[in-house]
């Protein structure tokens, strides 16, 4: 037990900072609708000298914070990110690791988070703040300062960050890494960087500091007078399109938002945070926007006089780079949490809660709906949709089979409690078009940073959250490669994942991106190399194997009928299965309505680069700043 002392009527308990960290961490809870949630769930880590006698020592007395052990810190961050993008940011695990690579190995995982707006507390171990032994093994020695370290890697991709060289520090750096984390405007990565010596030191903190806490996550109301406004130019606009963002989630707003679209027939286009939102059968959802969109959602973009976005940051994805939006009139009203979002695109700006909003906008509405003849194109882009999705899914290649089909494969095996996972490639395009989403929260694309690696390791922080539903994770063989360890952690855990695994032989995503700029693919293909080029026979990546030796259960299929039955076994396994399917490398689902600005050499010797630069220069004229 801690010693405690009573000073200047105040209860006082003697705690190391790593102590006191782990006490404080356990007692922090969320609020929102009257719902408490313990806002952290656990804490990750990897040991070596720069945290196993702190941290380390710490967590091994006090298991009141449940202590995870996974294979790659990078890999754990992901983790922790897809647990709170999971729980719609009302909880969050820790991370801890040691200095130098330990903690370098996070500020990936640190910079995904923030570029996502998702919370995670990272407490790198840093090296000694008494300094009289440096160098310590992994520090990064500078000549010109000694208040120099390679945690300083982190103040970019942090929300908040802080280096703790005195016990008492604590008392005000966790409140200020609390409020950040819970903040729906600032979140992101937190990171208290913890020298090892200071980590070990003991002070006296105030029982009062260690008792719980709740935060309530705000529903802010936005101006009264904008939002009157914003139901003027909503009656008035004869076209006006809705873009979902991931701030329609996270505020749990898909009710509010279905009864918005219902009450108004307003058509609601989702990007890939915010797909989900509204179920893909609603009257009123047209699918995914921008360069992954559809041709409905696309079509209505670009002539809308009035664009309502709500949540989303407008990433050249959505804004498919500034072309996406081409009516001469057109207009933007923007719900957002976050000033800097709110006003992007010279929009009025309904700085708030996107629940609380979309209800106030809703009364102050009332009576207003789009003209019949829109509410026609609506239903017509629907059902043309629908039939596209039908013909992708329905392709039956002869194997290697489509990636398109195998979406649609996945799809029917999945049910309305479970999750589907991916991050990178080219199947998170395939996916925004194609997967047809049940319930908020069930498709699960970390698009912010489309971070190599997420895949596997998201899926598990996706399990931990929702352990009763099953979780799908799609990743392609390029993704499985860089990241697949911690099926181990999964297997460890007993947080059974489903894997599907796209072989495709290598990247064809930019594959196909290096050819649509006039050149040939080079470093996309994983093949031997011959004469100097990688055109030699394909590698022999025997990933059946791979998952098999890392514990998991492992099957290969080949045709589309092969693949339902071993999703079907796989399921009813009750260890992480992984099914690996080889898929077509060219066979691909086209673009439909959009453009991506992806800058063409303004010069080559090649005439198809060439080729490609005049017609990237005429493309370029359609981008579009708002004032
Ligand atoms: C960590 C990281 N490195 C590089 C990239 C750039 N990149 C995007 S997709 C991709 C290839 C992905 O290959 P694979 O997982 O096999 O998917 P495929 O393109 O074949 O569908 C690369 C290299 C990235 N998104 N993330
Ligand atoms: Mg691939």
């Amino acid at each position: 037990m801690p010693e405690t002392c009573k000073e200047n009527n105040s209860m006082k308990r003697r705690l190391t900072v790593a102590q006191a960290i782990v006490g404080y961490l356990q007692k922090q809870y969320s609020m929102r609708d009257g719902r408490e949630y313990r806002f952290f769930a656990g804490i990750f880590g990897i040991f070596g000298h720069g945290n196993v006698a702190g941290m380390g020592q710490a967590l091994e007395q006090d298991p009141g914070l449940k202590y995870y052990l996974c294979r790659n810190e990078q890999a754990m961050v992901h983790t922790a990110a897809a647990f709170a993008k999971a729980s719609f940011r009302m909880r969050t695990l820790a991370c801890t690791t040691s200095i130098g690579p330990g903690a370098t190995n996070m500020v990936t995982g640190a910079a995904l988070a923030t570029v996502n707006r998702l919370p995670v507390l990272l407490l790198p171990g840093d090296i000694f703040a008494r300094r009289s032994v440096a160098p310590v093994l992994q520090q990064l020695e500078s000549a010109s300062s000694q208040d120099v370290s390679v945690n300083d890697c982190f103040k970019p991709v942090s929300r908040y960050w802080d280096r703790i060289q005195r016990p008492e520090q604590l008392l005000t750096a966790l409140p200020e890494a609390m409020r950040v984390l819970t903040s729906p405007a600032e979140t992101g990565a937190v990171t208290l960087s913890l020298p090892q010596d200071v980590q070990t030191e003991a002070f006296d903190f105030p029982e009062e500091f260690l008792e719980k806490r709740v935060w309530v996550i705000p529903r802010g109301r936005c101006d009264q007078v904008l939002l009157k406004q914003a139901a003027e130019w909503i009656r008035a606009a004869r076209n006006p399109l809705i873009i979902a963002g991931g701030g329609v989630l996270y505020s749990e707003a898909s009710a509010a938002l279905a009864k918005f679209a219902n009450a108004t027939g307003i058509p609601v286009c989702e990007t890939q945070a915010g797909k989900g939102a509204l179920p893909y059968d609603h009257p009123q959802e047209v699918g995914a926007v921008g360069v992954t969109g559809t041709p409905g959602a696309n079509i209505l973009a670009r002539e809308a006089d009035l664009i309502i976005g709500i949540g989303t940051r407008y990433s050249d994805f959505t804004s498919a780079s500034k072309t996406a939006f081409q009516n001469p009139d057109v207009r933007f009203i923007n719900i957002n949490v976050a000033d800097f979002d709110a006003y992007k695109h010279a929009a009025l700006p309904l700085t708030g809660d996107a629940l609380v909003t979309l209800e106030e906008l809703r009364s102050a509405v009332a009576g207003h709906s789009v003209e019949e003849n829109y509410h026609a194109k609506i239903t017509r882009f629907r059902a043309e949709w629908e039939k596209e999705v039908e013909r992708i899914y329905d392709i039956r290649k002869a194997p290697p089979i489509s990636q398109g089909e195998v979406i649609g494969v996945v799809n029917a095996a999945v049910q309305t409690g479970d999750t589907m996972v991916c991050a990178a490639g080219s199947l998170p395009g395939d996916l925004h078009k194609l997967w047809r989403s049940k319930r908020p929260g069930g498709y699960h694309l970390e698009y912010g940073y489309s971070c190599m690696g997420y895949e596997i390791a998201g899926g598990l922080g996706v399990k931990m959250a929702n352990p009763d539903g099953q979780v799908y994770v799609l990743v392609g063989d390029g993704s499985y490669l860089m990241m697949a360890q911690e099926i181990v952690t999964s297997l460890q855990e007993g947080y059974k994942l489903n894997i599907v695994l796209l072989d495709n032989h290598g990247f064809s995503s930019i594959g196909g991106l290096s050819r649509s700029c006039g050149n040939e693919g080079m470093g996309t293909n994983y093949r031997y190399r011959r004469d100097g080029k990688y055109d030699g026979d394909l590698l022999p990546v025997d990933f059946v194997s791979n998952a098999a030796s890392l514990g998991a259960w492992a099957t290969r299929a080949r045709t589309r009928d092969e693949l339902s039955s071993a999703l079907a076994e796989g399921r009813q396994h009750p260890r992480t299965s992984v099914v690996v399917v080889e898929t077509c490398y060219e066979e691909r689902v086209p673009g439909y309505e959009s453009w991506w600005d992806v800058a063409i050499a303004e010069v080559s010797e090649r005439e198809p680069v060439r080729a490609a630069r005049k017609k990237y220069e005429e493309s370029l004229k359609k981008e579009r700043l708002f004032f």
